[in-house]
């Protein structure tokens, strides 16, 4: 039986490419990576979630894989990762690695068949037409692709492609693909990963790119991919990347034979409001918005990610909220639905409400994860084209490029090292370490915290009602043990009732300054702008 140590685990995101660069060759690698273990470690990391990192032409910054079973060379070779595999199991974390099969490159030898025969077996691992359909779905990127269909001239016909041109999008539904998908799950299963992050789940099947996809196939492919994972593993898990409404869960956990994990694009949208409005509202309707998840299934909460803050599901009235409070400017919004910043800038490096903002994520229901620099609060560099602004490499120390690369001019060719208050200069990994007031000794305690407090993870959610709409409290149990985190969004000092008459003692365990002792029998909870209190009851 799994012990369900996805529940309890503190995830972290990053890219090998833009980690540690240990050649000075001016790219990260995986031996610098493996040198960065014990960073990761200290800080209480348990699980990782790279981002591809197989050979590629980049189109994508990797998202668009030429060769499934290899390490791209600017990132190191195989026995590098093997390496890295064994270091990172000696620290008790967890590797995940990005499963990226909507989709191969243009330049997978499966691509390069497949136009050039129409006989080849490999034809029919994509999807062509020789007529353009009448009704189109939209693609992923409007601003750069202006349909999903392109046309090739070697092979005369149209390819199915919902993200770049370059990225032209697999035949999931041919078993032929299929057989492909679990042979390279089983590849890297074998070199000890714990799972796959599946990339673009809602596109993996859609029949000829027509709305009102075929739903069914999807569900059967997504059973079969956990069955072949359990053939393989008891202890490895799936988590599917689906921004989808609340409806469309069930297609993803099934009854618990589909994904372990969902990320929480649901949830993260909702704080992102609520912090715009500094109103727990919206947090609340979230929560509840969420359907029952069948018992192994769990949601991944986080703040930021490498693409923009997809606001997609937000009404646009909403959407022009959270745009006016942290994206004034035109420039960091994206094709209309999403924002190109990291949270810093976003909150205007208001330390205090950056806290609030990841402990408030921390405790919701669910898995914690934070991005490569988060911990040390790192911003974006928005003179940097699309994506990248927010793609910028790990900033280590004060030194020339922030101690990722020894190589002034390879790095500096490429412009990566964010600039302003949140360059290199004042943010890095060594003079946080120094500071005990540091955001990432801070975020070390906060991790810390955490991991003993399991029923955030694997426990039941309850709101706490508060006279104070600015204060979001909630409360989850497990084993019959309580946690309670009580969130105060907005910039000026409350002090919130909460009422229940279930938890009388409450112990403090995390929060923001020194605060007088709970006394009596009705919860009086002082705060202070953008205060955050956990407690056990
Ligand atoms: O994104 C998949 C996805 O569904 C996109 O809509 C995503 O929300 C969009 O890229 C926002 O910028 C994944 C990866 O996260 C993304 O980086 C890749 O570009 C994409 O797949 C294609 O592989």
């Amino acid at each position: 039986m799994q012990d369900q140590w996805y529940k309890n685990a503190i995830a972290y995101s990053l890219d090998v490419e833009t980690f540690m660069d240990s050649d000075g060759d001016g790219v990260g690698d995986f031996q610098g990576l493996t040198h960065c273990l014990d960073h990761l470690a200290g800080l209480g990391i348990t699980c990782l979630w790279l981002l591809p990192f197989y050979p590629s032409p980049n189109r994508d910054n990797g998202y668009d894989v030429m060769d499934y079973y290899n390490v791209d060379p600017r990132l190191g070779t195989l026995g590098d990762f093997v390496e890295f595999m064994y270091q990172a199991r000696e620290r008790g974390i967890r590797v995940l690695v990005d499963l990226v099969v909507n989709h191969t490159s243009n330049q997978h030898p499966w691509f390069q068949a497949a136009r050039s025969d129409k006989n080849s077996k490999y034809r029919d691992y994509y999807v062509w037409t020789d007529k353009l359909p009448e009704h189109q779905v939209e693609p992923v990127f409007p601003d750069i692709e202006s349909s999903v269909w392109e046309y090739d001239e070697t092979s005369q016909a149209y390819y199915l492609h919902h993200f770049y041109k370059e990225q032209p999008d697999l035949n999931i539904a041919n078993p032929a693909v299929q057989a492909e998908i679990y042979k390279i799950m089983g590849f890297w299963l074998e070199l000890g990963v714990s799972g796959f992050r599946i990339d673009a789940a809602p596109f993996l099947i859609t029949g000829l790119g027509i709305e009102g996809a075929d739903e069914k196939c999807l569900q059967n492919f997504l059973s079969q991919m956990r069955e072949f994972l359990s053939s393989r593993s008891t202890d490895a898990i799936l988590l599917a990347e689906a921004n989808v409404k609340p409806d469309q869960f069930s297609v993803y956990f099934g009854e618990g034979d589909r994904m372990h994990m969902l990320f929480n694009f649901l949830l993260n949208r909702h704080m992102f409001l609520a912090l715009a409005r500094q109103e727990a509202a919206p947090l609340i309707d979230g929560l509840k918005s969420i359907p029952k998840i069948p018992q192994i299934g769990q949601l991944l909460n986080f703040v930021r990610n490498h693409d923009e803050l997809d606001l997609s599901g937000l009404a646009s009235e909403e959407l022009e909220e959270v745009f006016a409070a942290f994206a004034p400017e035109e420039n960091m919004r994206s094709f209309g639905r999403g924002i190109r910043r990291r949270l810093p800038p976003m909150l205007e490096g208001n330390c205090h409400r950056i806290e609030l903002t990841y402990s408030l994520m921390f405790s919701l229901p669910g898995t914690p994860m934070l991005r490569y620099g988060d911990e040390i609060g790192m911003g974006d560099d928005l003179s940097l084209e699309g994506r990248e602004s927010v793609r910028t490499v790990m900033q280590w120390s004060d030194e020339p490029n922030g101690g990722f690369s020894t190589s002034l001019e390879k790095a500096l060719a490429k412009p990566t090292i964010s600039k302003g208050n949140y360059g290199y200069k004042h943010v890095n990994v060594a003079t946080e370490q120094r500071d005990p007031a540091s955001l990432m000794n801070w975020m070390e305690r906060l991790i810390r915290i955490r991991k003993q407090c399991p029923e955030f993870g694997r426990g039941g959610w309850q709101i706490l009602e508060t006279d104070e709409p600015c204060v979001f409290a909630h409360c989850c149990e497990w084993q019959g043990r309580a946690a309670i985190a009580i969130h105060n969004l907005a910039d000026k000092e409350c002090i919130a009732t909460i009422k229940t008459n279930k938890y009388k003692h409450l112990i403090e365990l995390f929060c923001d300054r020194q605060y007088e002792p709970i006394q009596g029998e009705v919860l009086s909870i002082a705060l202070s702008a953008y205060g955050y209190r956990w407690f056990r009851a």
